[in-house]
């Protein structure tokens, strides 16, 4: 094992690879920007350097100083976290070259995988099923609505240097080609400096579900099940869930298997991601690869019960992989919430400002994988991302209430977050049964921001607010030595309907707020 390991990240995702290294007795050595000198990460890490000035560019995108900074402190290896230099096949390369380890895969694979046309091709030769469409990019218009008319309307124009969504137009009949042609052409160009541009059949309605893949350096290349990417809005997940209410044992093997094919076709090793579209019929075809841990791997390791981030650092340092594919069966229901600095409100519009407050939610199941705390400066140089909120529960309805719970117990305040959003979601009816597809957000959006308050609510509300205020001004009343008017106003609380009941909801919030003190 590695004496000591360079996090080339910030946020929840380095603080998650300090923990694991902790608890794998690698020593760790924490990177971070002007901006970032009092982060929690920082803070955890056995050693921390100063890489520059707050914009990524002038530091955490920077490989050379990172590799600088690793071998100056006697680092052995770099975890890339994702985002940033996680899917850079240079930086993989550079690591590799300066004589370190890269955890994650090998430069080529990360080649492999990086170009869509490419993985594609790299697919179809492995026999993994693919969407309809063109394994190279087209030169023209006209190319394009021949290949349209083979396949037939609506047809998807993606970047072949892309992924995630960016370059993408639906094209639904050959008069709307040649607009659609040149938007994705010029959002290509500008998101990956390349404007190839290839030809799909559009799957109306899929779901998104995607296969977690481990491999080792001896050959071992393993299925850790299905993730189920339930709630995202424009292409940004914000809700994930292990196992998917879509996918039986059966489909589950067969997709495992499938998934495990096209890592072995690109010579994969340590962590990475299948992404499928699973049409209505129960068709699964592959999309990507993702070539890094992802923000959502907590609810395969709640569900599958490993450590993937340790496992990633096994890996990395050549240790081979114990485990057998049927040892691995999804145990119970895990759903992530991405708790970020946007307000639901407001667009989700990112907020910025201090953390005054935190209130984290505990018990049982509840997990919380955060990158602050109060006191935080939340600014617009990084990825409004703050946290993931994950909980684990032997079924799915008691996993959407344990949710819904730990989300009632989570304050932050001083910035606008996502947590309203996610409690309404929680709430949903169509969401509690499943009954969901990648348009499912776009279309329950409306509601979900415009809902109204309870009457009930608002009362209970101002009521806190003035509490909150008497607390401020100095005034203690509300606060300490009271012990029977807490017991009352506990009673009062609990008197109300279910944990479900916006009042009381309200009221726990209201309670909460009155009693913490200051
Ligand atoms: C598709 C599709 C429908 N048909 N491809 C979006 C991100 C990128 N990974 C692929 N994406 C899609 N590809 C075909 N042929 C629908 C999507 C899609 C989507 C996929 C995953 C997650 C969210 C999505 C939201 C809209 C569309």
């Amino acid at each position: 094992m590695f004496g000591k390991l360079l996090v080339a990240n910030r946020g929840e995702i380095a603080l998650r690879v300090i923990r694991a290294c902790q608890e794998l007795g690698v020593r760790t050595v924490a990177v971070y920007s002007e901006a970032d000198a009092r982060a929690p990460h920082v803070r955890e890490a056995d050693e921390a350097v100063c890489i520059g000035p707050p914009p990524s560019r002038d530091s955490y995108l920077v490989g050379e100083r990172l590799i600088e900074v690793a071998q100056r402190l006697g680092a052995e290896a770099i975890h890339p976290g994702y985002g940033f230099l996680s899917e850079r096949a240079w930086f993989a390369r550079a690591v590799r070259d300066a004589g370190l380890v890269f955890v994650g895969p090998p430069a080529e694979a990360i080649e492999a995988m990086g170009s869509k046309t490419a993985a594609r091709q790299l697919a179809i030769s492995a026999g993994v099923p693919v969407v309809p469409g063109t394994t190279e990019a087209f030169n023209d218009a006209n190319e394009a609505l021949a290949i349209a008319e083979q396949f037939g309307y609506p047809v998807l124009l993606k970047a072949a240097a892309g992924g995630g969504g960016k370059g993408m137009r639906i094209v639904r009949s050959a008069a709307e080609m040649s607009d659609a042609l040149d938007a994705a052409r010029r959002e290509s160009k500008n998101s990956f400096g390349d404007d190839a541009v290839y030809v799909e059949k559009y799957i109306e309605g899929p779901r998104h579900v995607e296969i977690q893949v481990l491999a080792d350096t001896h050959g071992n290349v393993l299925h850790l099940g299905e993730r189920e990417c339930s709630v995202q809005r424009r292409h940004q997940k914000m809700i994930e869930e292990a196992p998917s209410v879509a996918v039986s044992p059966e489909l589950r093997a067969r997709m495992g298997a499938t998934a495990v094919a096209a890592a072995r076709a690109a010579g994969y090793v340590n962590a990475g991601t299948c992404e499928f579209l699973l049409d209505r019929d129960g068709q699964f075809y592959f999309l990507e690869m993702n070539t890094r841990i992802q923000v959502e791997h907590p609810v395969t390791e709640l569900v599958m019960g490993l450590d993937l981030v340790q496992w990633q650092i096994r890996i990395a340092s050549g240790e081979k992989l114990p485990f057998e594919q049927r040892a691995f069966t999804p145990r119970g229901w895990a759903i992530e919430c991405r708790i970020t600095s946007e307000d639901p409100a407001n667009g989700f519009l990112p907020s910025t400002g201090r953390i005054d407050y935190l209130h984290l939610p505990t018990g049982p199941g509840v997990r919380w994988d955060g990158g602050i705390e109060a006191g935080s400066e939340v600014g617009l140089h990084y990825d409004p991302m703050l946290a993931k909120l994950i909980v684990h529960a032997p079924n799915r309805a008691l996993a959407v209430q344990r949710m819904h719970r730990a989300l009632l117990e989570l304050t932050i305040a001083g910035i606008e977050t996502s947590r309203g959003f996610h409690l309404r979601v929680m709430e949903h009816p169509e969401f509690q049964r499943g009954d969901i597809s990648i348009q499912w957000l776009e279309q329950t959006l409306p509601a979900l921001t415009q809902a109204k308050p309870l009457p009930e609510s608002v009362r209970i509300a101002a009521i806190a607010a003035a509490l909150v205020a008497d607390a401020e001004r100095g005034g203690r009343r509300a606060s300490g030595g009271q012990a029977n008017g807490e017991h009352r106003a506990t009673q009062d609380a609990n008197s109300s309907k279910g944990s479900h009941d916006g009042a009381s909801a309200w009221r726990a919030a209201a309670l909460r707020e009155a009693l913490r003190g200051h």
